[in-house]
């Protein structure tokens, strides 16, 4: 087995050899995906692993735009169309100045399987931009998001390609990508999630990712008979992922005692409460500053200037801000420190070093493609209630969330459960979201 995972990551490496995200996206998988392949006689010689690492269409364009000062910029966008076997491409676009090709396309790999797990009609993808949001004004901003629609409109539709936020796009940034494809395209559909409540968007979707992540760390934590109420929570980043993670932890009753950015974590040993979280939002969502204004605020908490929050002694850990944030020797810090949960919000921010620690210290641990696929499974629901038309109440998209995360839990434990009674929720997960799509393209030949 060792030597079928090795000739196929040989393969894997080769075309992509210098794009290490990628990679180490597609050797989780394939660890354990081609044990479970070389199980199931249907899925034999029929190279479809292969098939699925290779993008069905890589998209990549200039992105001209003018700054305040009459200078003129030059970025680069991207879309990745990874697999639409079972749906329209769906999955986020994301501003940041690390984005390049090995990044998106271990986002666009992830996404696969993860928009399989959440039981809707979802194909994968992932897109963005080089662009550095931070520091630029709101008219910087719509000229870019306008000249990177202009490009984009092309390549996107309701039944195509549905695009979302993910990190630096939010709401504002839809908002403008939106009305730049509505004016082009001269159609008012739903060709973006995430969108404001007044124009097609859903109830819960800000909410969405951070409370998926929370009711999937529940449903883990009662297979052993535990749950939030008096627990401390560790969570790193202070976007939107961290900040609604933050709130559901809260109404469970835990006591939450970091938040991050990329300069350093806050430690608030009071525990950071409904009023202070009220303040982070503001602080990061209309004021755009720095979690380090938390300590010069609230004098219960200290900053760790470029430092992570992964020694901070924890109950439960989020990671909510990004890719390798965590690894080997933070994760041997929370496991000594008596940490029973790890669940990840963001999307690969775990090493495979950090994961390994977790699988031998016999702790619950869930990959983002489960824990945060709420964010997605709602951009689903956001899809539905455009194409019929209606809005659903709050308690009606939240009732669906749960249930999704709750299936989506059930599914990590059918595939991944060991014969100890461990449950290996990244077996789990990689093979449950493997299957249906495997089906799929079987299903549909040789394309
Ligand atoms: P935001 O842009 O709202 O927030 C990102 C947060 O992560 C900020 O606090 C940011 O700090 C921090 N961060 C970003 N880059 C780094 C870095 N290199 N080192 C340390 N901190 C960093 O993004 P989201 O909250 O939406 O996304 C967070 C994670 O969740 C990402 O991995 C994303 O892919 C994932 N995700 C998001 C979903 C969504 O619906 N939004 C759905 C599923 C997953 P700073 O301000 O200093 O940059
Ligand atoms: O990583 C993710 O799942 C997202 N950024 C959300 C994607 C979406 O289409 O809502």
């Amino acid at each position: 087995m060792e030597a079928k995972i090795k000739a196929f990551m040989d393969e894997v490496k080769t075309r992509n050899g210098h794009e290490p995200e990628f990679i180490q996206a597609v050797q989780e998988v394939a660890e354990t995906v081609i044990p479970y392949i070389a199980k199931h006689k249907i899925y034999n010689g029929k190279n479809i692993l292969l098939r699925m690492v290779e993008p069905e269409r890589l998209i990549s364009f200039r992105v001209a735009w003018v700054d305040d000062d009459g200078d003129i910029h030059v970025n680069r966008g991207y879309r990745i169309q990874m697999n639409s076997a079972i749906g329209p491409y769906k999955g986020g676009l994301r501003f940041h100045p690390t984005v390049n090709a090995s990044i998106l396309k271990f986002l666009a790999f992830e996404q696969v399987f993860k928009n399989s797990l959440t039981t809707l009609p979802m194909g994968g993808g992932k897109g963005g931009s080089d662009f550095d949001p931070k520091g630029k004004s709101d008219d910087e901003v719509m000229r870019f998001c306008h000249a990177f629609m202009l490009e984009l409109n092309r390549h996107i539709g309701p039944n195509t390609d549905v695009p979302a936020g993910d990190i630096g796009v939010g709401a504002r940034e839809i908002g403008f990508l939106f009305g730049m494809y509505k004016k082009i395209r001269n159609e008012f559909t739903g060709v973006l999630t995430g969108k404001g409540r007044s124009w097609g968007g859903s109830l819960i979707r800000p909410e969405a990712t951070g409370y998926g992540t929370v009711y999937f760390a529940q449903s883990m934590m009662q297979t052993n008979g535990m749950d939030f109420k008096g627990k401390d929570v560790v969570i790193s980043g202070s976007g939107n992922v961290a900040q609604y993670a933050a709130e559901k932890a809260l109404h469970l009753g835990a006591k939450i005692l970091t938040l991050s950015d990329s300069q350093g974590y806050i430690h608030d040993t009071d525990g950071i409460d409904e009023e202070k979280l009220a303040y982070v939002m503001d602080l990061k969502n209309n004021k755009r500053g720095r979690i380090s204004e938390y300590a010069d605020k609230y004098s219960s908490a200290t900053f760790y200037k470029g430092e992570t929050p992964w020694t901070v002694k924890c109950d439960i850990a989020l990671p909510c801000a990004t890719q390798n944030e965590l690894d080997g020797e933070d994760a041997k810090a929370l496991v000594k420190n008596g940490c029973v949960c790890v669940a990840e919000g963001a999307n690969m921010p775990s090493t495979p070093e950090a994961i390994h620690e977790f699988h031998e210290g016999k702790i619950l641990f869930a990959p983002g493609k489960a824990s945060n696929a709420g964010g997605v499974a709602t951009s689903g629901l956001e899809m539905s209630q455009n194409s019929l038309r209606i809005s659903w109440s709050r308690e009606e998209v939240d009732q669906r969330l749960k249930d999704i995360m709750e299936d989506i839990h059930d599914s990590c434990v059918k595939y991944g459960k060991d014969d100890d009674g461990y449950c290996n929720y990244v077996k789990g997960a990689n093979i449950a979201g493997f299957v249906k799509v495997a089906d799929a393209m079987l299903a549909q030949g040789v394309i």
